[in-house]
Formats: C-alpha cells, sequence, structure tokens
C-alpha cells in the first residue's frame, strides 16, 4: 500500500518535550528561537497540523491555541513531575547514559514511573488530537516510549520518531532497568531516525539483543547507507525502519545575519574590546559537562603555563548558557567551570585584561553571530553529542571564509565537518596540538578548510533535513505533497 502525502488530508502532529513557543513578557506566545522551530512551523502550517507539547512552566494547564495557524496543545506538568520525568529520568537518568555514561546515572522506580505518566499523557494528547490517518513525529529522549503507546491508541497513523542525542551501545544501555521497555516503545513507530549512523547501528543489534526482532539469531546488523533506510522486522511481525538523519540548522538565517550591518559592528567592538588581540580563541555551549568545556579550558591553561600560548596575544571567550541547574551534575559542573576560570585568570590575567572572559548567560542571536565573526579559533569539544549545532552556526556565519573549527570526532557534526581540525577531547596532548595547530594555520589553508565546510553546510539544512526524514517516513516526496515549505 502506498502510504498517502503528508497533506492537509494527512496532517502532521508534532510531539516535542517543549511547544515551540515561549510566554513574552506581555504573557502572550512568541515563536521559540531554534533551527527545528523554523523549520517545522511552516509545514505544519501548510499541513494544517498540530504540536503537542509543554509550555516550559509548572502547573500551567494552559488550554490549546493557535499560533500562525498552527494548534498548540499544552501538557500540563506537575511540580513532582517536572522534578522526576524531567529532572529526574530524562535528565539525570538518560542523558548521561546516552552520553557515554560520562556522569553516573540514577535509576530510581519513582522517577521512571513518572516518565512513564507523563509519556502517556502525551501519547493520550496525540491520539485525541491527531486527525485520521494523520502522520505523527514524536522527538527526543524524554517521550521514547509515545511511539508505542500511540500504535496501541492510533493503529491508522503512521509514526516517525527522532533522536537528538547519541544512542548508546549495548553495554551501557543494557545498565537501564527498563531497556526492553525503552525499546520496545521506539519499535512502535514507522521510522527511528538517529543523528549518526552509529546509533541507528547500536539501536538495531540492542533490539535483536533483548529479543524484539524476528531473527533472533541473524548476525550483526549493519546499516551501511547513510541515506537509506534499514528495516527491521519485529518480533511481532511490524517492519520499522531506522536510519540516520543527520540534523542541521537554518543556513541561510546565520548567514544573512553575519552580513547585518550591525551584527558586524558588534563583532568589532568585540575585538577591540578585548583589546585587539591576534588571536581569540571561543567556546559557545549550553554548561553541560557533555560539552567539554572544561577539557578545552585546561588544554589552554596548560600552553599558557608552558609558554606556548602568550596571554597578551590570545585570549578566550567562553559563552555558557545556564541549563538544568537544580540537577547535582550540573551544579558541580558549574563550580568546576568557574573555578578552572578564576585558576586561569589569576595566573595569567592582567590588570583590566582577563585572558578568559567567561559569560554564564543566554545571548540574542544577533550577539551570538558577532561572536563567531569576532573569533579565529572555533573551540567545539564536547566529550560527546548527538550532533552539535554550533559547529554547523560557525561555519554558516563566516561569509568571509575565515576562521578555524576545532572540533571533537565525539560530535555527531564530525561526520559531515570533515575539515575541521577534528580532535579526541579525552587526549590532552592531541587537545593542545589542535588548538596550536588551528592558531598557527595558514591562511591557504585555513580558507580552503572553511570553504569546504561552508559547501557541506549548505548542501544540508534544516528544511531538507526535516523533508528527508518526513519523505522517508510517508514514502512521499515533499515536492509531490504539496506542502508549503516556504
Ligand atoms: P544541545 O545539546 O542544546 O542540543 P547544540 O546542538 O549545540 O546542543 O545546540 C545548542 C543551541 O543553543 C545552538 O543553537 C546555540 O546557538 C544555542 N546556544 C548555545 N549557547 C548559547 C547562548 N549562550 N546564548 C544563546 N544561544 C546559545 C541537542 C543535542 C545536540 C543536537 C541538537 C539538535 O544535544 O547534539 O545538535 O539537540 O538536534
Amino acid at each position: 500500500m502506498t502510504p498517502a502525502p503528508v497533506t492537509p488530508q494527512r496532517p502532521l502532529v508534532v510531539a516535542a518535550n517543549r511547544l515551540p513557543v515561549m510566554r513574552a513578557a506581555d504573557d502572550s506566545w512568541t515563536p521559540s528561537p531554534g533551527g527545528l522551530v523554523r523549520a517545522l512551523l511552516p509545514m505544519l502550517r501548510g499541513a494544517g497540523g498540530a504540536w503537542v507539547g509543554w509550555t516550559g512552566v509548572v502547573d500551567d494547564d494552559a488550554a490549546p491555541f493557535t499560533l500562525d495557524g498552527v494548534e498548540l496543545h499544552p501538557i500540563s506538568l506537575s511540580p513532582s513531575e517536572y522534578d522526576d520525568y524531567y529532572e529526574g529520568f530524562s535528565n539525570d537518568s538518560l542523558w548521561p547514559l546516552y552520553h557515554d555514561a560520562v556522569r553516573e546515572s540514577s535509576f530510581k522506580t519513582q522517577q521512571w514511573d513518572a516518565y512513564v505518566a507523563v509519556n502517556e499523557r502525551f501519547a493520550a494528547s496525540l491520539a485525541e488530537v491527531a486527525p485520521p490517518g494523520a502522520v505523527i513525529w514524536v522527538h527526543d529522549y524524554q517521550l521514547q516510549l509515545v511511539p508505542q503507546m500511540v500504535r496501541e491508541l492510533r493503529p491508522d497513523a503512521t509514526i516517525g520518531f527522532f533522536l537528538h542525542i547519541p544512542f548508546p551501545p549495548w553495554e551501557l544501555f543494557a545498565r537501564l532497568p527498563w531497556r526492553s521497555e525503552i525499546i520496545e516503545g521506539l519499535l512502535g513507530a514507522d521510522l527511528v531516525g538517529f543523528q549518526r549512523l552509529m546509533g541507528a547501528e547500536n539501536f538495531a543489534l540492542i533490539a535483536q539483543r533483548l529479543g524484539l526482532l524476528a531473527d533472533p539469531t541473524a548476525g550483526e546488523i549493519t546499516v551501511a547507507e547513510p541515506n537509506q533506510p534499514t528495516v527491521l522486522a519485529t518480533a511481532t511481525g511490524r517492519h520499522v525502519k531506522i536510519g540516520a538523519y543527520p540534523i542541521s540548522i537554518d543556513v541561510e538565517e546565520f548567514s544573512e545575519l553575519a552580513a547585518e550591518r550591525n551584527v558586524r559592528r558588534a563583532s568589532a567592538t568585540v575585538r577591540s574590546g578585548l583589546g585587539n588581540p591576534e588571536v581569540v580563541l571561543l567556546g559557545v555551549d549550553r554548561l553541560d559537562y557533555t560539552k567539554g568545556i572544561g577539557a578545552r579550558m585546561r588544554a589552554f591553561l596548560s600552553l599558557l603555563d608552558d609558554g606556548t600560548l602568550d596571554a597578551e596575544r590570545c585570549v578566550m571567550i567562553q559563552v555558557a548558557t545556564p541549563t538544568r541547574e537544580a540537577v547535582e551534575h550540573y551544579q558541580d559542573e558549574r563550580h568546576e567551570i568557574e573555578r578552572l576560570v578564576g585558576e586561569i585568570n589569576g595566573l595569567h590575567a592582567r590588570i583590566g585584561q582577563p585572558v578568559l572572559h567567561y559569560l554564564y548567560r543566554s545571548l540574542s542571536l544577533e550577539d551570538l553571530v558577532a561572536l563567531y565573526l569576532a573569533g579565529d579559533v572555533m573551540l567545539v569539544t564536547p566529550l560527546r553529542d548527538g550532533m552539535n549545532l554550533v559547529a554547523k552556526e560557525f561555519v554558516a556565519s563566516r561569509r568571509d571564509v575565515n576562521g578555524v573549527l576545532v572540533l571533537s570526532e565525539f560530535a555527531g557534526a564530525a561526520d559531515q565537518l570533515t575539515d575541521a581540525v577534528l580532535v579526541n577531547p579525552h587526549d590532552d596532548d592531541a587537545m593542545r596540538a589542535a588548538i596550536v595547530h588551528a592558531i598557527e594555520m595558514n591562511h591557504t589553508e585555513r580558507t580552503r578548510r572553511m570553504a569546504a565546510l561552508r559547501d557541506a553546510v549548505a548542501r544540508s539544512d534544516v528544511r531538507s533535513w526535516a523533508e528527508r526524514f518526513l519523505e522517508d517516513l510517508t514514502g512521499i516526496a515533499p515536492q509531490q505533497s504539496g506542502r508549503d515549505v516556504s
């Protein structure tokens, strides 16, 4: 049977932990920043679609509303559900486990129960709001049980799931007390998408080991083709496609912002405010222990300590967005980063001239792009990252075809951005060498590498990412579907 296209006859319904809106100061709603929202909202509008998610405010019982032609259906979370489902199971159990267990996960039955309850609430809402034959697209690790729950309630729906973070290997995933339940939840989808092939392969192997595939004795499953989904036959007789769908950004938006006069002026102001140093190293991250902020600061410190770098010539800016501040691992990480900032400046700053400028706050997109333009070397060094959009944003902003990207091999973006200076952030010597290599790189090599990076980023933006996922999910190319993707 050929599936029907994503048209107003087959509307698209998205589910994500958060609705694509924020409350403005006057209590009205405005679209949240971010490429995902910008890519999906026009598709939903064109398809007469809806979005199910949490408003971000605990105990908010906001009624469904329409924004820009898209129906938004708020899911309410109680304070204890926020603690157990969101900060607990999602961010203190799954998040560290899925990121190479770089921190210990807590596995608590009470948190799992809340995760199940909130997933059920999302599934019930989706089942209620999705019109007959709808295409339902579920996002991320907070909602992994939703696909199977929706399938039971609404067998007529076509269900896709995309995981924004890495999917771990069996050795780590097996620690999860509810490992079978999670895989069964995901196998309720028609298509499960991952950032990297490795995630898809890990998933297939785990499903097989847990006896959830039709042939438990088949050899190792490899998902060989990056652009071709692989079909898994489940033990329950269904067929589930899996594949790699590396997410991207709104390339045009960053490129256009970078051309704006006020942004370029702000960038020049940043450099002059720093005392016009020869080299500006830059880091921009959520303050998350997966992002390798400490590793890059320690490498910078060691290069200053041994005199390889001169604090009069070279400064670092680190912008860290506050995130998950109630979770202990995040509090520890913040303390460690701020201790390092103090140590580095204590040893190497001069009066009125810090060598490391640290901002613990969120910035406007304009200010962010101004920083991308002010940096000579962008340090993106996560210990593990699903994709990492900062790396792509930096490249899209560099219309001057200049600047060097140092990129962790452990970020999904490393699969596409192969002309970056790739580095293993667990290797102190390699980190030091990568920073020195980036600083000393001659102009010809810098522009050659940046031109190649810009080609790679230009080849796929967030719209084509969403279109490819939906095409593989429904079997229909977007241009045939009549959707408005403008
Ligand atoms: P994140 O872990 O949040 O996303 P990332 O992909 O780097 O990580 O995206 C961060 C976003 O926040 C970027 O768009 C960046 O511009 C913005 N940002 C960072 N610091 C900021 C600041 N101080 N002020 C304002 N904005 C700031 C998860 C996964 C990633 C995956 C994305 C998308 O962990 O691996 O790339 O989802 O799938």
